[in-house]
């Protein structure tokens, strides 16, 4: 049986607020489980070595439990373990192929391929990238409801096509982009596929054998665990062909004062000392979603959008942005007459965190005809009664401001 309460004990941010707390901004980031903090702590308190070098008992285990950790990783995705890089977050996952990849493969005139719906660190490196290669950036629109646009494919999918890099859960419309779909057309005209899972990942099962994707990238913070770690998922051909990312310590085999050589994946993309303490907390992040059943997870958070669906849109100064039927559990939304920071600050008055912003995704605002919006997003610790207390200080702030409540 899934019980809120229960887990709600898991988390001890809950013992740390207010008894009246309400957490609506999982999509930002998630609240950490105490099993997660342990074994941060742990690490820190009794075998705080570097990893790969230290060989001495403490060395050994620290190193076990890092390469433990991309163990539990990749039987979360159903990937090989080497095709899992520790990075920073998504941003750096996708920086890295921007890097490492495309600026290698991509030439003047190929086309990189991407969404009106991208958030900036799925946009930005292609920026980047298409200026120094001269690479031209092509977007598939999105539709008023929130879904792409995929009713023309042969005006997106075409020779020149080299690479598509495609969020697949929004982060403002919640919808879930049919990524499959988008990857089998991608590779019938010979181009890879970068995935940005930093909104799935944490919510549903992702499979990345089924997917076929070439490159998943996602972060620990949004699934439970640390800040400062997340993933690329390469395919390991691919990533056999890539040069370094970043050069350092560890992900040499040979060095000399001209010459490197470099070592086996996933190792040549992790330089320097990696973020051991975030990696193993992230491990420990998987073994508590596990613990609970993803699927349990995904099934309320279904219940809880559905119910706060619902709810909202029987507040009339309230207009939805996004209505795609295949979504995850965040709404972004807009309350007649009211900026959403002000709105934030007084929903934050009555103990509800929300986010209200561009999220990171101007361009969308920029279509939506507006310069930000609130944003609610729901995880496993949320409860129907959060979604009354949102809706609750919604009309209180409508009132306030002089609404027809
Ligand atoms: N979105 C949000 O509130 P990092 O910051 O690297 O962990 O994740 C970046 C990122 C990439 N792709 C998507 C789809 C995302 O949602 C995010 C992070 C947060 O929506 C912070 S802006």
């Amino acid at each position: 049986m899934f019980n809120v309460k229960n887990i709600r004990n898991d988390f001890p941010i809950f013992s740390n607020q207010a008894d009246d707390f309400v957490y609506l901004d999982s999509s930002a980031t998630t609240l950490k489980p105490k099993r997660v903090i342990d074994a941060v702590t742990n690490y820190y308190t009794n075998y705080s070595a570097n990893v790969h070098r230290s060989i001495y008992k403490m060395g050994e285990e620290a190193t076990a439990a890092y390469e433990g950790s991309r163990k539990k990783v990749a039987d979360f995705i159903k990937a090989e373990s080497n095709s899992i890089i520790f990075t920073k977050g998504t941003t750096e996952s996708i920086n890295l192929v921007a890097y490492a990849w495309a600026r290698k493969n991509l030439k003047e005139g190929d086309e990189i391929l991407l969404t009106e719906m991208e958030h900036h660190s799925n946009l930005i490196p292609w920026q980047l990238c298409a200026k120094e290669t001269g690479a031209v950036l092509k977007h598939i629109p999105f539709n008023d409801d929130g879904t792409l646009d995929l009713s023309e494919p042969e005006k997106w999918f075409t020779k020149k096509t080299k690479l598509v890099a495609v969020i697949h859960q929004s982060n403002v419309f919640g919808t879930i982009n049919p990524v499959k779909e988008i990857i089998k057309m991608a590779h019938d005209v010979g181009a890879l596929v970068l995935v940005d899972a930093a909104q799935s990942v944490p919510h549903q099962k992702v499979d990345v054998q089924d997917m076929n994707c070439d490159f998943l990238a996602f972060s620990g913070h949004k699934m439970l665990g640390p800040t400062g770690v997340g993933v690329l998922y390469g395919r390991p051909e691919i990533l056999e062909t890539m040069d370094p990312f970043l050069g350092g310590g560890e992900m040499i085999r040979t060095v000399s004062f001209t010459e490197s050589t470099w070592n086996d994946i996933p190792w040549k993309f992790e330089a320097g000392t990696p973020n051991v303490a975030q990696a193993i907390g992230l491990g420990a992040a998987i073994d508590y979603i596990n613990s609970i059943g993803l699927e349990q997870i995904h099934r309320h958070e279904q219940e809880l959008l559905n119910y706060a669906l619902t709810k909202m849109q029987e507040i009339p100064e309230l207009t939805i942005y996004g209505a795609a039927l295949v979504r995850g559990a965040v709404i972004s939304f807009n309350v007649e007459n009211v900026h959403p920071h002000d709105l934030s600050q007084l929903l934050d008055n009555d103990g509800i965190a929300i986010r209200a912003g561009h999220h990171c995704a101007q361009p969308i605002m920029k279509k939506l005809g507006v310069s930000a919006t609130g944003r609610s997003s729901f995880y496993l610790y949320n409860s129907k009664e959060d979604i009354d207390r949102l809706c609750e200080s919604i009309v209180k702030t409508v009132n306030f401001m002089g609404g027809s409540h």
